[in-house]
């Protein structure tokens, strides 16, 4: 609800004529899918995230294209923004930053639930968008899972569990699967989450594994199970230097 006020609000400032104007619109956006298929790469999404209502503050400091472009030379395939500002602490000037500091695909990290959005996250310099299972309906994430789709965004679909999934799922809308370890409801990690929800992913999808990921054999074991992404945030941003904890576990 808080969304779709601000994104009524910003609309009313920014109209999708001025989005459309942007730069970006003439861009080909890069392929998430692709970086993380590449088997010379990590798989890692490494995230620009200052803080979370899970920890609160994590790193109000870090200067995002220092942090983004260290992630990037660490070994990192790919880049997450998360661009909310009530709850993350994160603007739409991070992300275009990060873009321009940076040449691999970047995620725009949001609570999307309008189709403006998406304009936005194209007009940004985003490649790809999230769209969180939880807080949308099937028609929703179709909707504007295509939307995305025809910009050429691809698209990662958020789930908690096989009751998500089964509902949202949907292959002309939906290019990335990210199981979420976190459970919203107590905010507690657990690997099972992905190992669970792997087999059930089928496989056109490239899986991705988010949240509580702090160590390589996490990654390894993940890896074992399909997944090709790796999205991790608080074990970088939790350090002084996110970038060089980034280095330590590529
Ligand atoms: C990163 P972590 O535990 O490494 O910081 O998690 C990412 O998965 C997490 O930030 C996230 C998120 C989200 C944030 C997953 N889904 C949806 C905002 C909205």
């Amino acid at each position: 609800a808080h969304k779709r006020r601000e994104v009524a609000e910003r609309q009313s400032l920014v109209p999708v004529k001025l989005l459309e104007r942007s730069l970006y619109f003439e861009n080909q956006p890069l392929s998430l899918r692709k970086y993380l298929l590449r088997d010379d790469l990590s798989g890692i999404i490494a995230e620009f995230k200052r803080k979370s209502p899970s920890k609160g503050w994590i790193n109000p400091h870090a200067p995002v294209e220092r942090t983004t472009l260290g992630y990037m030379q660490a070994g990192a395939s790919a880049l997450s923004v998360l661009t909310d500002t009530e709850f993350f602490g994160g603007k739409n000037e991070d992300l275009t930053i990060a873009r321009r500091y940076n040449f691999c695909p970047i995620l725009r990290k949001d609570f999307v639930v309008d189709a403006y959005q998406i304009l936005e996250a194209k007009s940004i310099g985003a490649d790809a968008v999230l769209l969180i299972a939880a807080v949308l309906t099937a028609d929703e994430v179709l909707s504007l899972g295509r939307f995305a789709r025809e910009l050429g965004l691809e698209v990662l679909l958020e789930v908690h569990d096989s009751e998500e999934l089964d509902r949202t799922l949907h292959a002309d809308a939906v290019n990335l699967v990210g199981v979420n370890n976190r459970n919203l409801h107590d905010f507690s990690v657990s690997l099972d989450t992905s190992m669970e929800l792997a087999q059930r992913i089928p496989a056109e999808f490239v899986k991705v594994s988010e949240s509580g990921l702090t160590s390589a054999a996490a990654i390894e074991q993940l890896r074992g199970a399909g997944y090709r992404g790796f999205l991790i945030g608080e074990a970088f941003m939790r350090h002084s230097r996110p970038e060089k904890a980034c280095s330590t576990l590529v």
